[in-house]
């Protein structure tokens, strides 16, 4: 890699498969700043890109891959805030307008001006219409988007930007639910990237009973060491399962659905107890019909938690430096980032699939 080039994983045209090619290295003006990317996660979130047809995404090709990243601060443009040149980083991935009250308060995940901006496809952030850290170098806007990791290992640090993200802004958004006298119970859908670290913040933020439910017993066994106090593989009686498995019969208090489909859907609406919370945060293509007296028990609260906020990010960063959160990962080189994608979307990735710069 010549000076002023870099590796790069790149969305080339809609359809095509990733083409790990040389682009030129950004150099940060104004407010950017220039990470040196020491790892970036692969989300299913980058199969939906890259199996999506065209005009379905607010996204102008091509653009480097890669919204889960961690890295040190390489350089900083003359008008940059925020982490110093040198400091490891985890990168906040959802980069909204910046200035209204959502982004103000650290909610980019939720800007007010999102549509805007999708109108004139400037990206929903890193990786996702704008160029990402499956590469050697990632330019961020500003370095408000920067959360400090210390010494965590950037393998470990680079999922909690997305996947550690969503799973504690889905915790932290059914956990007033969650009875304050104790005794209440969660059930975790699906244990992959994404559920096995919302076991361990269920644990760790919780005094909820957290039941997890899969249909691979090696994802049970991920549960299992993640704290899950009782686990169970996907069957026609897993509802009823769960609702014993919570104590009295009456149901789980909550459910976090990591996957998202029909058959989950169906078995968190059999789980719950009344007045209840359903978090829907897995992409399945499920549909549930919503409708007073209907199949879903009364009281229940529907949720489509997406990302997390900034602040959230430094919460999880939190409990992971302080050994509370551990991110299972398969690591692969940036030269081996076709086979490290294709290895997620076969379905037998155990934890989080991690890109490291060879
Ligand atoms: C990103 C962009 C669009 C949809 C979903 C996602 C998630 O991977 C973010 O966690
Ligand atoms: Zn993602
Ligand atoms: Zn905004």
């Amino acid at each position: 890699m010549s000076t002023g080039r870099m590796r790069a994983v790149r969305m080339t045209q809609w359809g095509d498969p990733p083409a790990l090619t040389e682009v030129a290295r950004p150099i940060p003006r104004a407010d950017e700043v220039l990470i040196r990317v020491e790892a970036a996660g692969v989300c299913r979130s980058d199969l939906h890109v890259l199996e999506a047809r065209p005009g379905i995404l607010p996204y102008r090709t091509p653009f480097t891959l890669g919204h889960e990243v961690a890295g040190r601060v390489a350089e900083r443009g003359p008008g940059a805030t925020g982490p110093a040149v040198g400091e490891r980083v985890a990168v906040y991935g959802p980069w909204g307008c910046g200035r209204c009250s959502r982004c103000a308060a650290g909610a980019e995940n939720y800007c007010d001006r999102r549509k805007e901006l999708d109108a004139v496809r400037t990206g929903t952030g890193a990786g996702l219409g704008r160029d990402g850290g499956m590469a050697d170098f990632l330019l961020v806007p500003s370095g408000r988007l920067l959360v400090p990791v210390g010494d965590l290992p950037a393998a470990q640090a680079a999922p909690l930007s997305d996947a550690g993200l969503t799973a504690y802004h889905a915790v932290s958004g059914i956990r007033p639910t969650l009875p304050v006298e104790g005794g209440a119970s969660v059930a975790v859908i699906g244990v992959g990237g994404l559920g096995h670290l919302a076991v361990q913040i269920l644990r760790a933020t919780t005094s909820a009973r957290v039941l997890a439910v899969d249909v691979r017993e090696e994802a049970l066994a991920l549960a299992d060491a993640c704290g899950a106090h009782f686990g169970t593989l996907l069957r026609p009686d897993s509802a009823e399962v769960l609702r014993r498995r919570a104590g009295g019969g009456v149901g789980v208090d909550a459910v976090l659905d990591f996957v998202g489909s029909h058959s989950s859907l169906e078995l968190a609406v059999g789980a719950l107890r009344s007045g209840g919370e359903l978090a829907v945060v897995g992409s399945g293509g499920g549909e549930l019909t919503v409708r007073k007296s209907g199949a879903l028990p009364p009281g229940v609260r529907i949720s489509l938690p997406f990302w997390g906020t900034r602040p959230e990010l430094e919460e999880v960063v939190a409990l992971a430096r302080e050994g509370a959160v551990r991110v299972e990962t398969e690591e692969f080189a940036l030269s081996s980032a076709p086979e490290a994608i294709d290895r997620l979307r076969s379905g037998h990735a155990r934890g989080r699939t991690v890109l490291v710069p060879d």
